[in-house]
């Protein structure tokens, strides 16, 4: 369809494919003959994960036309390199293997919205006796039962580690022999700590001193134990502190190459395809493209940031993502859509609030339709994704769009006119013994394997520079930051911004609800009916102060934005906190606005991640 109304009207009249695609590419032919390559900028994330879908084909695309790269950090890059500080490699354990241990610590992810699947292994460990711990400022459904439930203040969980190595090692609670064999810089560790007395440490966390104690004697005595990490947590301004902290504490009590414990973040490690030939970066060339973080979109967009001032992105091409719905300070995205000298085209089964302000929007099939292969962030499982029916209407899988948009651009290349199953049998011979006997013909046959790989770190070998678990990371200090571990306090907050904090005293939280898959689903009628709107928890003390009750109306709102919302009083979030679900759509939403208006676009300590949850808000009745 091609925009008829004014942007973000969202009025459309109906076009040919070849149309759609000849306005396309003469347009990127202009823009490169008049900008440069260059102020052509893509913007996608995880609508899917396909491997050809998400993961290859476009990349092949954009790195052949000389696009600016998006660096695609919206999600859990803070965690990544600070796990691999500690480990040199994310590499984490089985879920599967949960069912086997004596203590499972919940830290910082909400299973019950986004992790459903893990929650039958955790319950086959508890039917075996096995303890459960969460630590989230949020009690979720899952905290609920847990045999402990610690809630510090946002952002504050690198000093909650720290605090628990201080008594783990003061009570000689260690793993004497890991610690000696298989670590660096134990020595620095425990100055460190010295550092986070737990009266200390409960005054930062707001965590009771004894809560802490007895926190890290039961996970330092009950093995086996596993820790598993959310992404929520590290998308705040000191996440990638946070998760470093955490990431020791396994090490700390031998709890790394053993089954039934250990620590699990992420395992894109063992996404184990030929990423060269899936992706081809080599043809980019000699070029040095610029980059653009996620992020920063919409200063991007208005030419606000170093790489974009006066050299403004002229067009703008949307797939597998919905910005406006998902990402920071919306605000200021509109604004940048909304350039009547910008070139937008969205990709999308649906007409989503970006969609509104495309010039083009093009049907995408779903993966109900197509054929790619899958991995997730943490399954041990590559499966095959068959298509169930033919795709609807007029929709095409990305696949197919980026072929043809190769061909009207003039792409030579072969690996433009390769099938799902040409570039899945590419990726898959990576040679990589982690998909020993994976091949397309198995997986054809078979829908799903698992990888070969017994428990993580079995051998004791390390792939950081020292080849032992690094307490102490040289290559952290070289970052910037301690080299062991530290708090810093949030971004937002009594501490850094205390005027800002003065105007707005509320912790503001948007993770993930079981009713979406970030901002997927919204505009299903049958999700409408089960998602109880946009509610927003606010701990008891906080709403009588503002002589709020459970039902109406309140704004939320800091100097990005104000959304309305519905007051749920609940102690489920602790004073100074509130939360409300992530991405619900602008426009299915009340005034037009969802709570992503509020979020900021700051980037956090690590890997440029987003700081959804370094939010200082204030609340009061509509
Ligand atoms: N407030 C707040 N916001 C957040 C977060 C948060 O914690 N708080 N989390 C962030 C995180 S972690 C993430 S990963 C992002 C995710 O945000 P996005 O990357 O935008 O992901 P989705 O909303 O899941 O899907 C985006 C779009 O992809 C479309 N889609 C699905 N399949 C296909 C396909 O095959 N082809 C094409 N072309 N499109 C397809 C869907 O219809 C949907 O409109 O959201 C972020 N937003
Ligand atoms: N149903 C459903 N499932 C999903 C998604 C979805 O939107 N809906 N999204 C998918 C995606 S893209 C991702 S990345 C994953 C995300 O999965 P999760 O890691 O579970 O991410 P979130 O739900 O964003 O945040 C998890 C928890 O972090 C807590 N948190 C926030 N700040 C802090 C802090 O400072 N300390 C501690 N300890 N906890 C904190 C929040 O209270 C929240 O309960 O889920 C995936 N699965
Ligand atoms: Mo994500």
């Amino acid at each position: 369809m091609k925009r008829v109304g004014k942007k973000g009207e969202g009025k459309w009249e109906k076009i040919s494919w070849d149309e759609a695609y000849t306005t396309i590419a003469n347009k990127f032919q202009e823009i490169i003959r008049t900008d440069g390559s260059e102020a052509i900028i893509p913007y996608s994330y995880s609508g899917n994960l396909g491997i050809i879908n998400n993961y290859g084909v476009p990349f092949r695309f954009w790195s052949k036309l000389g696009a600016t790269n998006l660096e695609r950090a919206v999600c859990s890059d803070a965690g990544k390199p600070a796990t691999k500080y500690t480990y040199g490699q994310t590499a984490g354990i089985d879920p599967e293997s949960y069912a086997r241990t004596k203590l499972f610590v919940s830290w910082g992810i909400n299973h019950a919205a986004t992790n459903v699947h893990a929650i039958k292994f955790i319950n086959q460990a508890r039917d075996n006796g096995a303890k459960l711990v969460e630590v989230n400022p949020v009690r979720t459904p899952l905290g609920s039962q847990a045999d402990l439930l610690i809630q510090p203040k946002p952002g504050t969980d690198a000093a909650l580690a720290l605090g628990m190595m201080n008594v783990i090692i003061q009570e000689g609670l260690y793993d004497k022999d890991f610690v000696a064999n298989y670590t660096l810089g134990f020595d620095k560790l425990v100055e460190k700590v010295k550092q986070y007395p737990v009266d200390k440490v409960a005054q930062i966390t707001g965590v009771p001193a004894q809560t802490i104690i007895d926190f890290a004697r039961m996970y330092a005595t009950t093995k086996p134990a596993i820790i598993r990490v959310g992404y929520g947590m590290q998308r705040n301004t000191n996440g990638g502190r946070m998760v470093r902290a955490i990431s020791l504490l396994p090490a700390l009590v031998g709890m790394v190459g053993v089954d039934g414990g250990g620590y699990v973040y992420i395992n894109g490690d063992y996404w184990a395809f030929d990423w060269k030939a899936l992706q081809r970066p080599d043809l980019v060339g000699d070029r040095k493209l610029r980059s653009v973080n996620m992020n920063e979109i919409g200063k991007a967009l208005l030419g606000e940031t170093k790489e974009t001032k006066g050299k403004p992105i002229k067009a703008l091409f949307v797939y597998n993502s919905n910005p406006l719905a998902i990402s920071t300070n919306t605000n200021l995205i509109k604004k940048g859509l909304l350039r009547e000298d910008l070139f937008t085209v969205v990709v999308d089964p649906f007409i989503t609030d970006t969609a509104d302000y495309a010039d083009i929007l093009l049907p995408a099939a779903t993966f109900f339709e197509y054929e790619d292969v899958n991995q997730d962030y943490l399954g041990w499982y590559v499966r095959l994704n068959l298509p169930a029916i033919p795709a609807l209407g007029e929709a095409k899988s990305n696949l197919e769009i980026f072929a043809e948009l190769a061909k009207r651009m003039g792409f030579p290349e072969d690996c433009f006119k390769e099938s799902a199953a040409d570039v899945i049998k590419l990726a898959l011979k990576s040679g990589n013994p982690l998909f020993e006997g994976i091949t397309y013909d198995a997986l054809r046959e078979r829908h799903w394997m698992k990888i070969k790989l017994g428990t993580p770190f079995a051998d004791r070998k390390f792939k950081t520079p020292s080849g032992k678990v690094e307490f102490y990371s040289e290559a952290l200090g070289k970052a910037g930051f301690d080299p062991v571990a530290e708090h810093i306090p949030p971004g937002e907050g009594e501490e850094k911004t205390p005027q800002l904090y003065a105007k707005y005293p509320i912790r503001f939280l948007t993770p993930a609800t079981k009713n979406f898959i970030s901002s997927q689903f919204h505009n299903l009628s049958y999700i409408k009916e089960i998602y109880e709107g946009p509610i927003v928890f606010i701990n008891p003390a906080d709403a009588k102060q503002r002589g709020i009750s459970t039902g109406q109306w309140v704004y939320a709102f800091n100097d990005r934005g104000k959304v309305r919302l519905q007051a749920k009083v609940s102690e489920a979030v602790k004073p100074g906190v509130a939360m409300s679900a992530k991405a619900p759509w602008h426009k299915y939403s009340p005034e037009g606005t969802n709570i992503n208006a509020l979020a900021p676009d700051a980037l956090g300590d690590m890997g440029g991640v987003s700081t959804y949850h370094t939010n200082l808000v204030q609340i009061a009745k509509a």
